[in-house]
């Protein structure tokens, strides 16, 4: 372990100083967008404007023929549109560690496009010795060609390693944003038998206890409840951000509907969404609900300064939920910012 006194100190001469604290950012959605296919490329800069981050993927999806093609249409798409203009983050998703691809992947985009790129993905994060690595390289590549802002670094968590390592990833390095769950390489890595993309599965569930003859009852459960909620506490510990990643099946928004919900009640910040049909929704999702809101705003409004006891519609409030209100206001407000409809119903 580093110093704690070193450890917001540039990894190479001429890099950026590290953020102290991450840029606060709305991001319902990261966007994933194949950057080797020209015709969806060339929807991103309207695309851009309707969505919190446009994320170039580089790695899984993009056939291995294709790879250099999608580092290709990244760059050309990163220099295309402003994104920063319209307060859309630019990330990518890089290949893997131990793959062929993830050198050029790094050294053409920082050299091309450094100072337009908010935030790499890396896939398959194992350990803290991975963000190190990314950590020190990218100190490298930016001192190199003179990028002034950090690039962050967003792990994905779809490793049983990685499982078992969360907390140590999201303390790696002052440059994490945070983390999502991986839940088809996850899935296959701890031999679990769905070949679905996050989700449900029909046999996982619970029966009621036998009584005489009724029938017993039966309810899906959710496969990914125990790794959200590591990733949740391993990500807000560390004053990081925690994210639902894919949901594979297009066809059937109310399941996506409500697995991101659940992501989103239980302290994520947003998902992914891999198909415009899916962008909606995640607005929908990962903003608070505005009668959720209102309330909130009668505590914040009825503990100014956050202590005490109140009682509003006869429920009790005190110091513990003046946070939690604050926590729903706080985001409501950075909606509001992006979104005037929401704005009016909020009322803040
Ligand atoms: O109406 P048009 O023909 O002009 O456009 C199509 C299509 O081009 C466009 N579209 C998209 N536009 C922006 N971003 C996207 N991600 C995107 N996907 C599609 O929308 C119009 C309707 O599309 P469609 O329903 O006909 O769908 P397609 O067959 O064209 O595309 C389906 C795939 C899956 C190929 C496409 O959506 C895609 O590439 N999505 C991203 C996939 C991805 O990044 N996967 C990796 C992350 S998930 C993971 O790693 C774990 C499993
Ligand atoms: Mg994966």
């Amino acid at each position: 372990m580093k110093l704690p006194r070193r450890f917001f100190q540039p990894l190479a001469a001429g890099a950026p100083e590290p953020f102290r604290d991450l840029p606060i950012k709305l991001e319902r959605m990261i966007h994933f967008v194949p950057p080797h296919n020209e015709k969806v490329r060339a929807r991103v800069p309207e695309l851009a404007k309707t969505v919190d981050v446009v994320l170039g993927n580089l790695e899984d999806a993009v056939p291995a023929d294709q790879k250099e093609a999608a580092r290709n249409g990244f760059v050309a798409m990163a220099k295309a549109t402003d994104f920063a203009a319209s307060g859309t983050g630019l990330w990518t998703r890089i290949n893997a560690l131990n793959s062929p691809w993830i050198l050029d992947d790094l050294f053409t985009l920082v050299a091309e496009v450094g100072d337009k790129l908010d935030v790499v993905m890396v896939p398959k994060v194992e350990g803290p010795w991975d963000i190190h690595y990314i950590d020190q390289l990218l100190a490298q590549l930016e001192a190199r060609h003179g990028v002034r802002k950090p690039i962050l670094v967003h792990a994905i968590l779809e490793t049983a390693e990685g499982v078992a390592n969360v907390d140590a990833i999201a303390c790696a390095s002052p440059r994490m944003h945070g983390m999502s769950l991986g839940p088809a390489d996850l899935a296959a890595s701890r031999g679990m038998k769905t070949t679905r993309v996050g989700g449900g599965h029909p046999d996982y569930r619970v029966l009621s206890d036998p009584k005489g003859e009724e029938a017993r009852a039966s309810a899906q459960q959710d496969l990914w409840h125990y790794t959200i909620a590591r990733m949740v506490d391993a990500c807000m510990a560390n004053g990081i951000k925690a994210f639902y990643g894919p949901f594979g099946d297009f066809s059937d928004s109310a399941a996506c509907e409500v697995q991101f919900r659940n992501a989103f009640l239980m302290g994520c910040a947003g998902a992914w969404t891999l198909h415009p049909s899916q962008v909606a929704l995640a607005k929908t999702v990962f903003a608070p609900d505005p009668a959720e809101v209102n309330f909130a705003a009668r505590i914040v409004e009825a503990m100014p300064d956050g202590t005490g006891a109140v009682m509003i519609d006869g429920k009790m409030q005190d110091d513990a939920t003046w946070k939690q209100a604050k926590v729903i206001v706080d985001l409501a407000r950075l909606v509001a910012e992006k979104d005037p409809d929401l704005a009016k119903v909020y009322n803040l």
